[in-house]
Order: C-alpha cells, then structure tokens, then sequence
C-alpha cells in the first residue's frame, strides 16, 4: 500500500512495503516508556508513562504521556489499562459489553496472579503466585502507543499451547510458526484459512501442565496479533492494534482445571443465554427454496422419512425483492404462508425466517420499513452526514446504527409489525445474516446505485411463480446508548490508516461500511465495526422478546463481538461442502462453545457452497448432531441436501438424532449449568485431561457436554477412526462395553455410513430419554433411563436439570442429583417441575458378575426386574417408577 511506505519514508525511516510485514527489529528500536509518579492505593496501582527517548513515529506520532492503571478486581483477575493522559481516545462502550465490577478490596498479595513491572524502560509481567510461573512478560518490547497503532509484545514458552483469537477456521490450537490473526468483521465466504472472518473474539487462553489461564483485549478495532517462533526458545505474541486503548483483564485460570478459566472469562462476557429446549432440535434450512410449495414439501418429506424435523427455516428468498419485512406476493403468499405456519405449531414444530439488517433504499415509494427508519432518522450517517449507502440483496441500501438510541425501538415495531400486526406470521426464531455489515459495493462505493444496476441487485426469480392454490401437506423501549466521551480522530487516516491490518478483504472499507461512517453518538465505524453485529443481535434479541414476553428467544447470527452469547447463537458462516470444512468445523465449534462463550454454534451442515455428495453429508448428519446448534444448509446453486435425499443420509440423520435427543435432557442440563456460571458445553480434550500433552493440539474428537466423547470419521471413504483415548476408562454409547484408554490411539473399524462413535466418559451418571422422538415436545414425555459409568474407583456422578422449557424465569424447576459409590445409586433432588415421566430403568455398566440381588429404597426388587449381560458388563435393573422423588437403587 502506497501510503505506508509514504508515511515512512516522510518520517525519514526504512521504507516498509507492508506494515504487516514490518521488520521485528524495528518495532523492537522504538524508545518505550518510563514509568513514573506510581502510586498505590489498596488494590490499584496508578502511574504515568512517558516516552522514554526519541519518537519513533512509526505509525503516526508516539503519545508522549499515557496513564496506567492496575487494578485487582478479584483474586483471579487482574485489569491493566494503558490510556493516553491527555486525550479521550475510544472504549468498547460499556452499553454493548457492561463491564463487571471488582470485589473492591483485593490486595496484590491476595491475588493468584501478581503483576510486576520495571520501570524504564517500562516493561511488565504477570506471575502466578502458587508457581511462579511467567505467563505474561513484555520484556524488552518497547510498548508503542501512536494515535493508530498500538503495539504490544509478550514473551512466552516455546510452542506454547494457545487457543481463542477467533473467529477463525484455523486448528483449535493456534499455529505459532509466523501465524497473524487479524481481528475485522468479514463476510467471508468460504471461511478460508488464516483469515478474518465474520466476528471477533480478543482472547486467547494459555495452556501449560502447570495451570492454564487467559488474556482478554478489551478493544474493538483493527487489530493483527502475531505469534511466532521467530527467536528460539519462546514463543511470541504481538498486538498490533489500529485504534481504542490497551485494556487488558489477565485471567489466573487454573493449575489443574481449565475449565475454571472458562467460568472466569464468562464473568467479564457473560454466562451464555439460556435456550429453549426445542431449539436443540433438528433445523432445516437452504437459500434457493423457490416458493411455499418447496418449503412445505420439505416438511412433509422430513415427517415421511421418520426424520425428527423441529424447525423448518426460510432465507431471504421469501422476501419480495429481498426487501426485508415483506413477502413475495407470488411466490410466498400470505395465506399460504399462514397455512405453513399453522401447520407447523400445529404438529409442535416450529418455523424461523431471515432478517438482514441492510434497508432498501426506496425514497417515497411506500416502502415502509424505509420511511420509519427515515422519519426516525436511524441511519447509520456518511462523514459528510449523508446517509452511508450500501449496495446489498434488495439493491442500494441504507444501514441500521445500533447506536441511535431509537433504534432499537424502531427494530421491535419493525418485528411487532411485520410478523404480528401484519402477517400473523409467528416466527419462533430469527436468523440474522450480513451484519459485518456486509455489502456488495467495494471501497470507494462512490455509486451504489450502479453496483446495483451491474450486479443485478435484487436478482430476478428463476423460476415461474407456483399455483397460489397449490396443495400443501397433501399427506400430512427505549435504551440510551449514548458514549461518555466523544473522540477526536482528527487528522487521522480513518479508511487507509497507517498500520495496514491483514484484512483479507483489503482496506478496512471494501465490502462493507465505511470505516468513516458516523453513528448517531458519534462514534466512528473504524472504531465499532466490529460491534455491528453483536449490536443487532441485542437488538433483534430484544424485538423477538418484546413479541413474546417472558419467552426464550432464539437468535442466530453471523458476526459476533466478546459477550455476544449472552443473548444470542450463532452459525459459523458460508463453509464449502467438503472434508476440510467438515473437520475444521471441530475447532469452529469448540472456539465459540468452550472459549468465547458463544455455545449454541454449529456449522452448516452437509456444507453451505457447491455440491456435497452422499458420503460427506451422512458423515456430517452425525458429526452435526453433536454441535450445539444443529442446521443442515446450503446455497441457492447447490444441489438439494435435505437428509432424506438419500437412504444412507437418511439413515444416518435417524442413528445420530436418536443419540442426541437421548441426550437432550443431559445437553440441556450442561446448557443451564453454562447460563448459571459459565462451565462450556463443549469440552476438548485437554479440559478434561490437563496433565496430557497428547490432548493439547486434539481437534478431530471432542466432549459433548462434559462427558460425551464424540470421534468422528474424518477422512473420504474411511470406514475407520483413529481415536486418541487419554489414560481413562471409557464406554462404548451403544454397547455400554467398557474400554480402557491407555493414552494412545486406538483404531476403530467397521465404523459404516451410518454410525458415529460416541464414548461416555467414566464417571458420570446420565439421564438417558429411553428412545428419540419425532419432536422435542414428544420426547419430553418420554420415559429416562439412567446410566451408572463408573471410574476405576467404582464412583460416578451426574445431574439433571428442568423446566418448563422456554420461559425466562420459572416458577418450578427440578434439579437432581445423581451419585453411584460403594454400589448404590443415589438419586434426590427437588422435583417442583413435574417430570411427568417414569425412570424406565437404571443401568450399570462395568459390572463384573451378576448380583446376588438388587434393592429400590432398601426393598429387594423381583429377579425378573434383573438382566445381566456378561458380555458387555451392562446390570439392567427396571424400575418403572414415577420419576417425582428421591429413590436409591443398590446392587448386591
Ligand atoms: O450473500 O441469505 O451466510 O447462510 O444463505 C449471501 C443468503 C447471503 C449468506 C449466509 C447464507 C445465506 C445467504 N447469505
């Protein structure tokens, strides 16, 4: 980029052609800081930087005075803010991530985790207290602090096992070899490798065998962070930020439970939103449905294959002309779409429709959406305050600014009106899709209207329109938002700023807003893009909750900032219908669900782009069954890929989703324990075996919940799975044999197209629904069965948690608990939510020999009551008890 090389070559220095590219070495020759004037008071320390010699003025002029600010808000997190004394400069607002408060009164002796400095040139570390281990060192890298780049560099082990800084495809865990993980909100079809995708999530947890703990950068800009092995023996890790202030929260974590860290994280983003039961049900989904006949006859051939469909979903493609809040009068009628959605509740499924947040521009052609949103003067504002057009799917576009404090009113009458005034349409959920903001039109988008003309926007119809009265189903307030400072960008490069970022979509504007577009606070889009679409999540969390009171929503969205799971899912974009999507869609699924808090996550499944094949999508019908989120979806142009499509698909959907809704009830209890304290709902390996450095870089197989081993085959063609199985006993989930794990692979054959393994880790007891269902509403009244697995001390435990299913606040819950040892099973718990069920039966596995005899509550229950199988060690012991008390069964 010329201007780099412009900027550096004025300021008299070696002419760089990329900053992104730009030589260590003269980072490292940058003066730094000297600390000063430190002052302590309780748990803060505060102290005044100053530029310790000549500017370097790499990217701008180095900020001659900073402020720092240390403070021990808990005994595991310690805060560390590095601002510039003299000027405001901007903050990820508190409105879009509310920041908690600290206990107060935390001494640094108190803490796990103790900061210490020198002072000139300044440099800091942070140590943890139990082992001394180093987990954070600035050593002798000089901090930057210029108006548009702010540099900071960490000195850690080599190789260091790290994870987070998503969103991206890249292995769960993090390369270290001259790897970049540029942080700006992308629509990125294809997810390619090693690039900026649709959201962003500042934090990296770092794992050693001495305890594992996490950073989190508060800041929403541009950012690359480099890590490398460039200088032997360490591993390093650089930020290189085009904006905001260095805010940092350091995370003790854990020594020997990663998990820990985890919860610690969530206090800062937030435990994950509670989800309706149905949501965890089978969704079905794909762009290109040509009309109601389509989506209607999806349905039926879901429920004529015994397929368990909950969720039919429509995309944009029922819009008319892909303006958003309307329906194609001849393609999606009203009445039939009211007879779709009538059908649907009716047979206790559910229905989600597409919303993106780009408005057509459509001045005085009664075009409502557009005429509120203009009369309430919502749109997000070019520099010269004219409004910042787009060119997306209905053509030339004006964008919603999340910031106006009207706007979010605006979006809720926008839902109440479309979906409940006017059409009835009472959608479950919603899908919102584009909000990086994506847009067609490249930088400089000086004529939208015509990228509209040239890219055909909205595209025509390529299909005649359907009979209207074609058969169907034949066979069956105001929030304030505003920012407490205002920030002065004066003179500065907001669209080409110095630090070029390795945005893979090229400068910071192209394809989306203008970095120099203006919110209704004031705030610039070069600081908050990457908020754009956590805000409208919030936003069409809000509308969704206005229309249903009291209700659960589902929300699923594409781009996503830090704290964006506490109200929303998300899915993880346009991947291609191939292996290498399908399996890096592990470490997808497990960044969202086990680091950054984001749990109701899965990818595509089948794959979105070009044609999967049959082998592919009876794999990833399985694999899918065990994201959080379970979608199947593709693109307008690929061929169908409902899982009834084909017989083997079909089977291995009917295997999987048995499986999982078998499950349900244990996935939706780990889902309650992650709203309440933020314990992740997916777990890889290395959570559950931190003293194993064989787990650390596993992202092929992972736990379900805490317990569930999921081992997918991975490869074309293979009928076979190389699993790693960690020193631990293990049972097979459709046998309930035991196998030991001894800390190697263990190779699984004869694994055909329609079975996934799927291992219960020992240890745990769980609360098996006795068979699938065809709906979640069915399932729920479907009888349990508990499995005893127990660890080599012959103990285990586990819980069950319920309620109604959907409401936000519950006057009745059931939770119980569930504990095996010295060979009794013991289960109490509150039962104030009716279960409305029986425990069909309890059974034990890794029982050695049949028992003598078996007692209910102390009671010695019938032989008949009594199947042994020797073979796999499995005790079964029927019951057939209402499940509304406490019970206890004992063996022998
Ligand atoms: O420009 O709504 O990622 O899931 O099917 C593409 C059409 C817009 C991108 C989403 C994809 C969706 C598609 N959308």
């Amino acid at each position: 980029m010329g201007l780099h090389s412009l900027t550096a070559s004025l300021l008299g220095l070696v002419v760089v052609a990329s900053s992104a590219v730009v030589d260590p070495k003269i980072l490292d020759a940058c003066p730094g800081y000297e600390l000063d004037n430190v002052e302590t008071h309780g748990s803060m320390l505060l102290a005044d930087l100053k530029l310790r010699g000549k500017a370097c003025n790499l990217f701008g002029p180095d900020i001659e005075k900073l402020q720092l600010n240390v403070t021990y808000e808990t005994t595991s997190r310690l805060h560390i803010k590095v601002t510039d004394s003299s000027s405001a400069r901007y903050e990820v607002p508190d409105s879009v991530l509310p920041r908690p408060a600290g206990d107060g009164h935390i001494l640094p002796q108190q803490s796990e985790i103790q900061f210490k400095y020198t002072s000139s040139p300044f440099s800091f570390s942070i140590h943890r207290a139990s082992n001394s281990d180093v987990l954070f060192s600035t050593g002798s890298h000089p901090l930057i602090f210029e108006p548009q780049y702010l540099r900071i560099k960490t000195d850690l082990p080599a190789n260091a096992n790290l994870y987070g800084l998503g969103e991206h495809t890249d292995n769960f865990r993090l390369p270290t070899h001259n790897y970049t993980r540029t942080l700006w909100s992308r629509d990125a079809y294809g997810v390619p490798n090693g690039t900026n995708l649709y959201g962003n999530h500042p934090v990296y947890f770092e794992h050693r065998t001495t305890g594992t703990h996490g950073v989190f950068l508060v800041n929403s800009n541009g950012m690359d962070v480099k890590i490398d092995d460039a200088t032997p023996g360490r591993t390093t890790l650089e930020y290189n930020v085009i904006g905001g202030v260095l805010d940092f929260y350091f995370l003790a974590g854990s020594e020997d439970d990663p998990t820990v860290l985890a919860r610690q994280y969530a206090q800062i983003v937030g435990t994950p939103a509670e989800v309706p039961y149905w949501s965890l049900g089978l969704h079905q989904c794909r762009f290109g449905y040509q009309n109601y006949i389509d989506v209607a006859g999806v349905i039926t051939n879901y429920s004529l294959a015994n397929i368990p469909l909950e969720t039919m979903w429509t995309d944009i493609d029922y819009m008319y002309k892909r303006r958003i809040f309307t329906l194609d009068p001849d393609y999606f009628p009203l009445s039939r779409m009211q007879e779709i959605i009538e059908y649907l509740h009716a047979h206790d499924q559910r229905y989600v429709l597409m919303t993106d947040p780009a408005v057509a521009y459509l001045p005085d052609q009664g075009y409502g959406p557009y005429d509120r949103g203009t009369a309430m003067d919502i749109w997000l504002k070019a520099a010269n305050g004219s409004f910042s057009l787009g060119a997306v799917w209905p053509g030339v576009t004006v964008f919603p600014d999340w910031f106006n404090p009207d706007t979010q009113g605006y979006w809720s009458n926008e839902f109440a009106m479309f979906y409940d005034s006017q059409t009835g349409l009472d959608i479950d959920g919603a899908w919102i899709d584009m909000n990086e903001p994506s847009s067609f039109c490249s930088y400089p988008c000086t004529d939208p209207f015509e990228q509209a003309v040239q890219q055909d926007l909205p595209p025509a119809r390529t299909s005649s329109p359907p009979n209207p009265t074609a058969p169907i189903f034949a066979n069956s307030p105001k929030s304030s938002m505003s920012l407490h400072k205002r920030v002065n960008h004066q003179g500065e490069n907001l669209e080409f700023p110095p630090y070029e970022i390795n945005n893979a979509a090229g400068s910071l504007s192209n394809k989306t807003s203008d970095a120099d577009a203006v919110h209704a606070n004031g705030l610039v889009e070069y600081d908050v893009h990457n908020l754009y679409g956590t805000m409208m999540s919030t936003a069409t969390h809000n509308a969704m909750l206005a229309r249903r009171p009291g209700l659960r929503t589902l929300v699923i969205t594409r781009s996503t900032f830090a704290g964006a799971g506490r109200r929303v899912g998300k899915w993880l974009g346009d991947n291609f219908s191939d292996w290498e999507h399908y399996r890096n869609s592990i470490s997808g699924i497990l960044n969202m669900a086990s680091i950054f808090h984001v749990p109701m996550i899965g990818a595509d499944i089948c794959g979105y782009a070009e044609d999967t094949t049959e082998t592919l999508c009876a794999r990833w019908a399985m694999l899918g069954a065990f994201y959080p989120f379970m979608r199947n979806h593709n693109a307008d142009t690929s061929i169908s890929q409902e899982f009834y499509r084909w017989p083997t698909v079909a089977q291995a959907a009917i295997n999987a989703l048995n499986i999982r809704y078998r499950l349900m009830d244990y996935f939706y209890t780990t889902f309650h324990t992650a709203s309440t304290d933020g314990t992740p709902v997916l777990n890889p390996l290395w959570y559950n075996y931190p003293q194993d450095p064989d787990t650390f870089a596993i992202d092929l197989q992972f736990f379900f919940g805490p317990s569930i081993l999921v081992s997918p085959v991975t490869e074309e063609n293979a009928t076979s799975v190389s699993l790693y199985l960690p020193k631990d006993t293990f049972y097979d989930f459709n046998t309930l044999a035991p196998i030991q794990g001894t800390g190697s692979i263990v190779d699984l054959d004869n694994v055909n197209l329609t079975s996934i393994p799927v291992h219960i880790r020992s240890g745990v007891v769980l609360p098996l629904r006795a068979s699938g269902a065809m709906t979640t509403t069915q399932l729920r009244k479907t009888d349990f069965e508990i499995v005893v697995a127990p660890n080599k001390d012959g103990e285990a435990s586990g819980s069950l948690y319920m309620d109604d299913s959907v409401s936000i606040s519950q006057n009745a819950t059931t939770e119980v608990s569930m504990a095996y040892s010295k060979n009794t099973l013991d289960v109490h718990g509150s039962f104030d939510y009716p279960t409305g069920v029986k425990i069909s039966r309890v059974r034990f596995l890794d029982v050695s020999k049949a028992p003598r005899g078996v007692q209910l509550d102390g009671r010695v229950l019938d032989k008949n009551a009594i199947t042994y199988n020797a073979w796999g060690k499995v005790l079964d012991v029927a019951l057939e008890i209402p499940f509304r008390g406490n019970f206890s069964v004992r063996i022998g």
